[in-house]
């Protein structure tokens, strides 16, 4: 029998855990000569390539000289903290990596704060050391410390330390010898992670992620605690609630590599994917058929954040997208909670209009995003913080913001989070940057990340994540400037443009089509201003006319995705189409937007 080990390698967002994965893969061989891609190969939907960031915790195994082990690619995303704490439920032991400039950061914390409290052997690794200006030694000890500010047990203290480069692909004892590969590591895990064993006794199985296929559907993907499963087997499963469901295990398969096996029987210690099982959910037990014993439920995250989703009903609508109606947006918001496990649905008065729920920014951006490359038009509201009465008192989620910056800049961090209500609690020296942490409303971050690289020049490393609900902490402003805010629909001129340069920066370029009531800059004042874009030259003065290609006009500030999401107030969509994303006001019509906001005013004050 193969000895196996189950591990998942978990860190803050960027530290080097795919990358790691995809090292160890290499090493054991699993890659043949002509698949070797230089890229990573396991980040592998799109979206995750091209930000660089993993989305979905995936499985892979390896063989090591005799053993096979199971290795849990987690995100390092705060937004997708609840899915590490889940996925953990699989593995013996956890690899916690450090980047060594960066030091342990606020998902490290919480991260490794879920691996001990479930009495996860640990093992860490402090990544990167191969970059300069980095800090192995005082990495490991802020790791120590970490440790034991988590109540770590004598065990989980006594952990192995590596020290090398996963980029370069080696680990070692001592960051200052380096290696040629990984085997030190491989080596640790072998003999510090205990083996996952066989448990006799009736199968015992709790979901833990869905895998999809479009071949068959959804995937059941879980540790077998207990017993043995086979193909063709009859078997129970226990819902959340209790409620017992009869199925048929139809096809298993052991995850082997990068992809799956499908294989006739599989026991306990293995972690799985079962397909045939009927209408289950993650945190669901399979069990015996006859004698089925649910385990308890694992939770689920709450969502932290809402945003309201709509038909595209801008001037340009349907000109992009093959999805626009309601029912196409309805039915595939609805198809998305079968997998997407952290997202809520909310119906309002209106039929055209959902109020979608998550766990952040990110994990809503990442959404509407496929929806975009599926070929949809939507349009969204401002993201909105969820706000919860507790004890008779307004409370809303407050989070920990740590920000990591060069000493000039930090007066101007302290003077940007102050004035989003921010409380600055924690400022030390780290290496050649100012460590500053705050508490701070999630309002307050909202928006904050664009203005604090502006006013760092792209230095500050940021990072935060949720600490609890605490009372309302008063009104934050919004923007700080006005928008501005096209007249009529036309095609943009140079001519114009340039002619109205002094009044902000343009969020459109010279020859680009808008519509009246669409957001195309931001003014240089706080209040919006409606200009004409679409103007051109007279044409009687054919000589100038000529000389409108020469103008110097300052090319446009492109936003992202989550850049627009967070840009936009109360009284602005921001429109998407497969295409585009352009920022709009709700009510296009200069008047009726004014009304509208005078009522909005005389209610306020009343
Ligand atoms: N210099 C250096 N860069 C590294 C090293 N390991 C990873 N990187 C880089 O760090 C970035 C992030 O690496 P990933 O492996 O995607 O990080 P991750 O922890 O999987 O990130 P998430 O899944 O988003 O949490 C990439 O640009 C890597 O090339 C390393 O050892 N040294
Ligand atoms: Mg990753």
């Amino acid at each position: 029998m193969t000895e196996i080990r189950n591990i998942a390698i978990i860190a803050h967002v960027d530290h080097g855990k795919t990358t790691l994965v995809d090292k160890i893969l290499h090493q054991c061989k699993l890659f043949r000569e002509n698949q070797e891609t230089g890229e990573l190969i396991l980040d592998n939907n799109d979206l995750e390539r091209e930000r660089g960031i993993t989305i979905l915790a995936k499985n892979v195994s390896v063989h090591y000289k005799d053993v096979k082990i199971n290795i849990i690619d987690t995100p390092g995303h705060a937004d997708f903290g609840g899915e590490v704490e889940r996925v953990l439920n699989m593995a013996d032991g956890v690899l916690i990596l450090v980047d060594a400039f960066e030091g342990p950061m606020p998902q490290t914390r919480f991260v490794l704060s879920k691996a001990i409290e479930l009495g996860k052997k640990a093992i860490a690794v402090v990544n990167k050391v191969d970059k300069p200006n980095c800090r192995p030694d005082e990495t490991h000890e802020l790791l120590f410390d970490l440790f034991c500010k988590l109540n770590a047990s004598e065990d989980q203290l006594n952990f192995p330390t590596l020290y090398g480069s996963s980029k370069q692909g080696w680990m070692s004892l001592d960051w200052q010898n380096p290696t040629t590969d990984l085997t030190p590591l491989l080596e640790t895990i072998v003999n510090t992670i205990p083996p996952a064993i066989h448990v006799e006794g009736t199968p015992q199985m709790q979901i833990t992620s869905i895998d999809y296929s479009s071949y068959t559907g959804r995937i059941a993907v879980g540790r077998l605690l207990r017993g043995t499963l086979s193909v063709g087997m009859f078997v129970s499963l226990v819902k959340r609630d209790g409620q017992i469901l009869k199925s048929k295990i139809k096809e298993l398969y052991l995850f082997e590599g990068l992809g799956k096996m499908k294989v006739e029987s599989i026991r306990s210690g293995e972690i799985c994917a079962i397909f045939g099982i009927e209408n289950f959910d993650i945190g669901d037990t399979v069990a015996d058929a006859e004698n089925p014993e649910g385990l308890p439920p694992i939770s689920i995250e709450e969502p932290t954040m809402s945003m309201l989703f709509t038909i595209n009903n801008s001037p340009f609508f349907g000109k992009e997208g093959k999805f626009v109606t309601s029912r196409h947006l309805r039915d595939r918001l609805n198809k998305e909670l079968e997998k997407n496990l952290a997202l809520r649905l909310e119906d309002t008065d209106s039929p055209d209009q959902i109020l979608v729920f998550g766990r952040g920014i990110l994990h809503l951006a990442i959404l509407i995003e496929t929806m975009r490359r599926e070929g949809f038009e939507l349009q969204v509201g401002q993201p909105k913080v969820i706000i919860k009465e507790i004890d008779g008192k307004k409370c809303e989620p407050i989070e920990m913001l740590s920000v990591d910056v060069p000493k000039e800049s930090a007066g101007k961090v302290i003077e940007l989070v102050t004035a989003r209500k921010g409380e600055l609690l924690v400022m030390e020296t780290k290496g050649d940057l100012q460590h500053l942490e705050f508490q701070i409303p999630s309002r307050g971050i909202v928006g904050l990340r664009n203005n604090m690289l502006t006013a760092t020049a792209g230095e500050a490393i940021i990072a935060h994540r949720f600490v609890a609900y605490e009372p309302w902490r008063g009104n934050i402003p919004g923007r700080n400037m006005g928008v501005l805010v096209s007249m009529e629909k036309g095609m943009s001129t140079g001519f114009a443009i340039d002619r109205l340069a002094d009044r902000g920066t343009y969020f459109i370029d010279p020859g680009e089509e808008v519509y009246g009531g669409q957001i195309i800059g931001e003014h240089i004042r706080p209040s919006d201003l409606i200009i004409n874009v679409t103007k051109a030259k007279h044409l009687t003065n054919m000589r100038a006319s000529g000389t409108d290609a020469a103008l110097k006009i300052v090319p446009k500030i492109q936003f992202s995705l989550e850049e627009a999401m967070e840009y936009i107030q109360d009284d602005e969509y921001v429109e998407l189409t497969p295409k585009s994303i352009r920022m709009r006001k709700i009510i296009l019509d200069e008047n009726e937007r004014t009304r509208a906001r005078k009522q909005v005013e005389a209610m306020q004050e009343s």
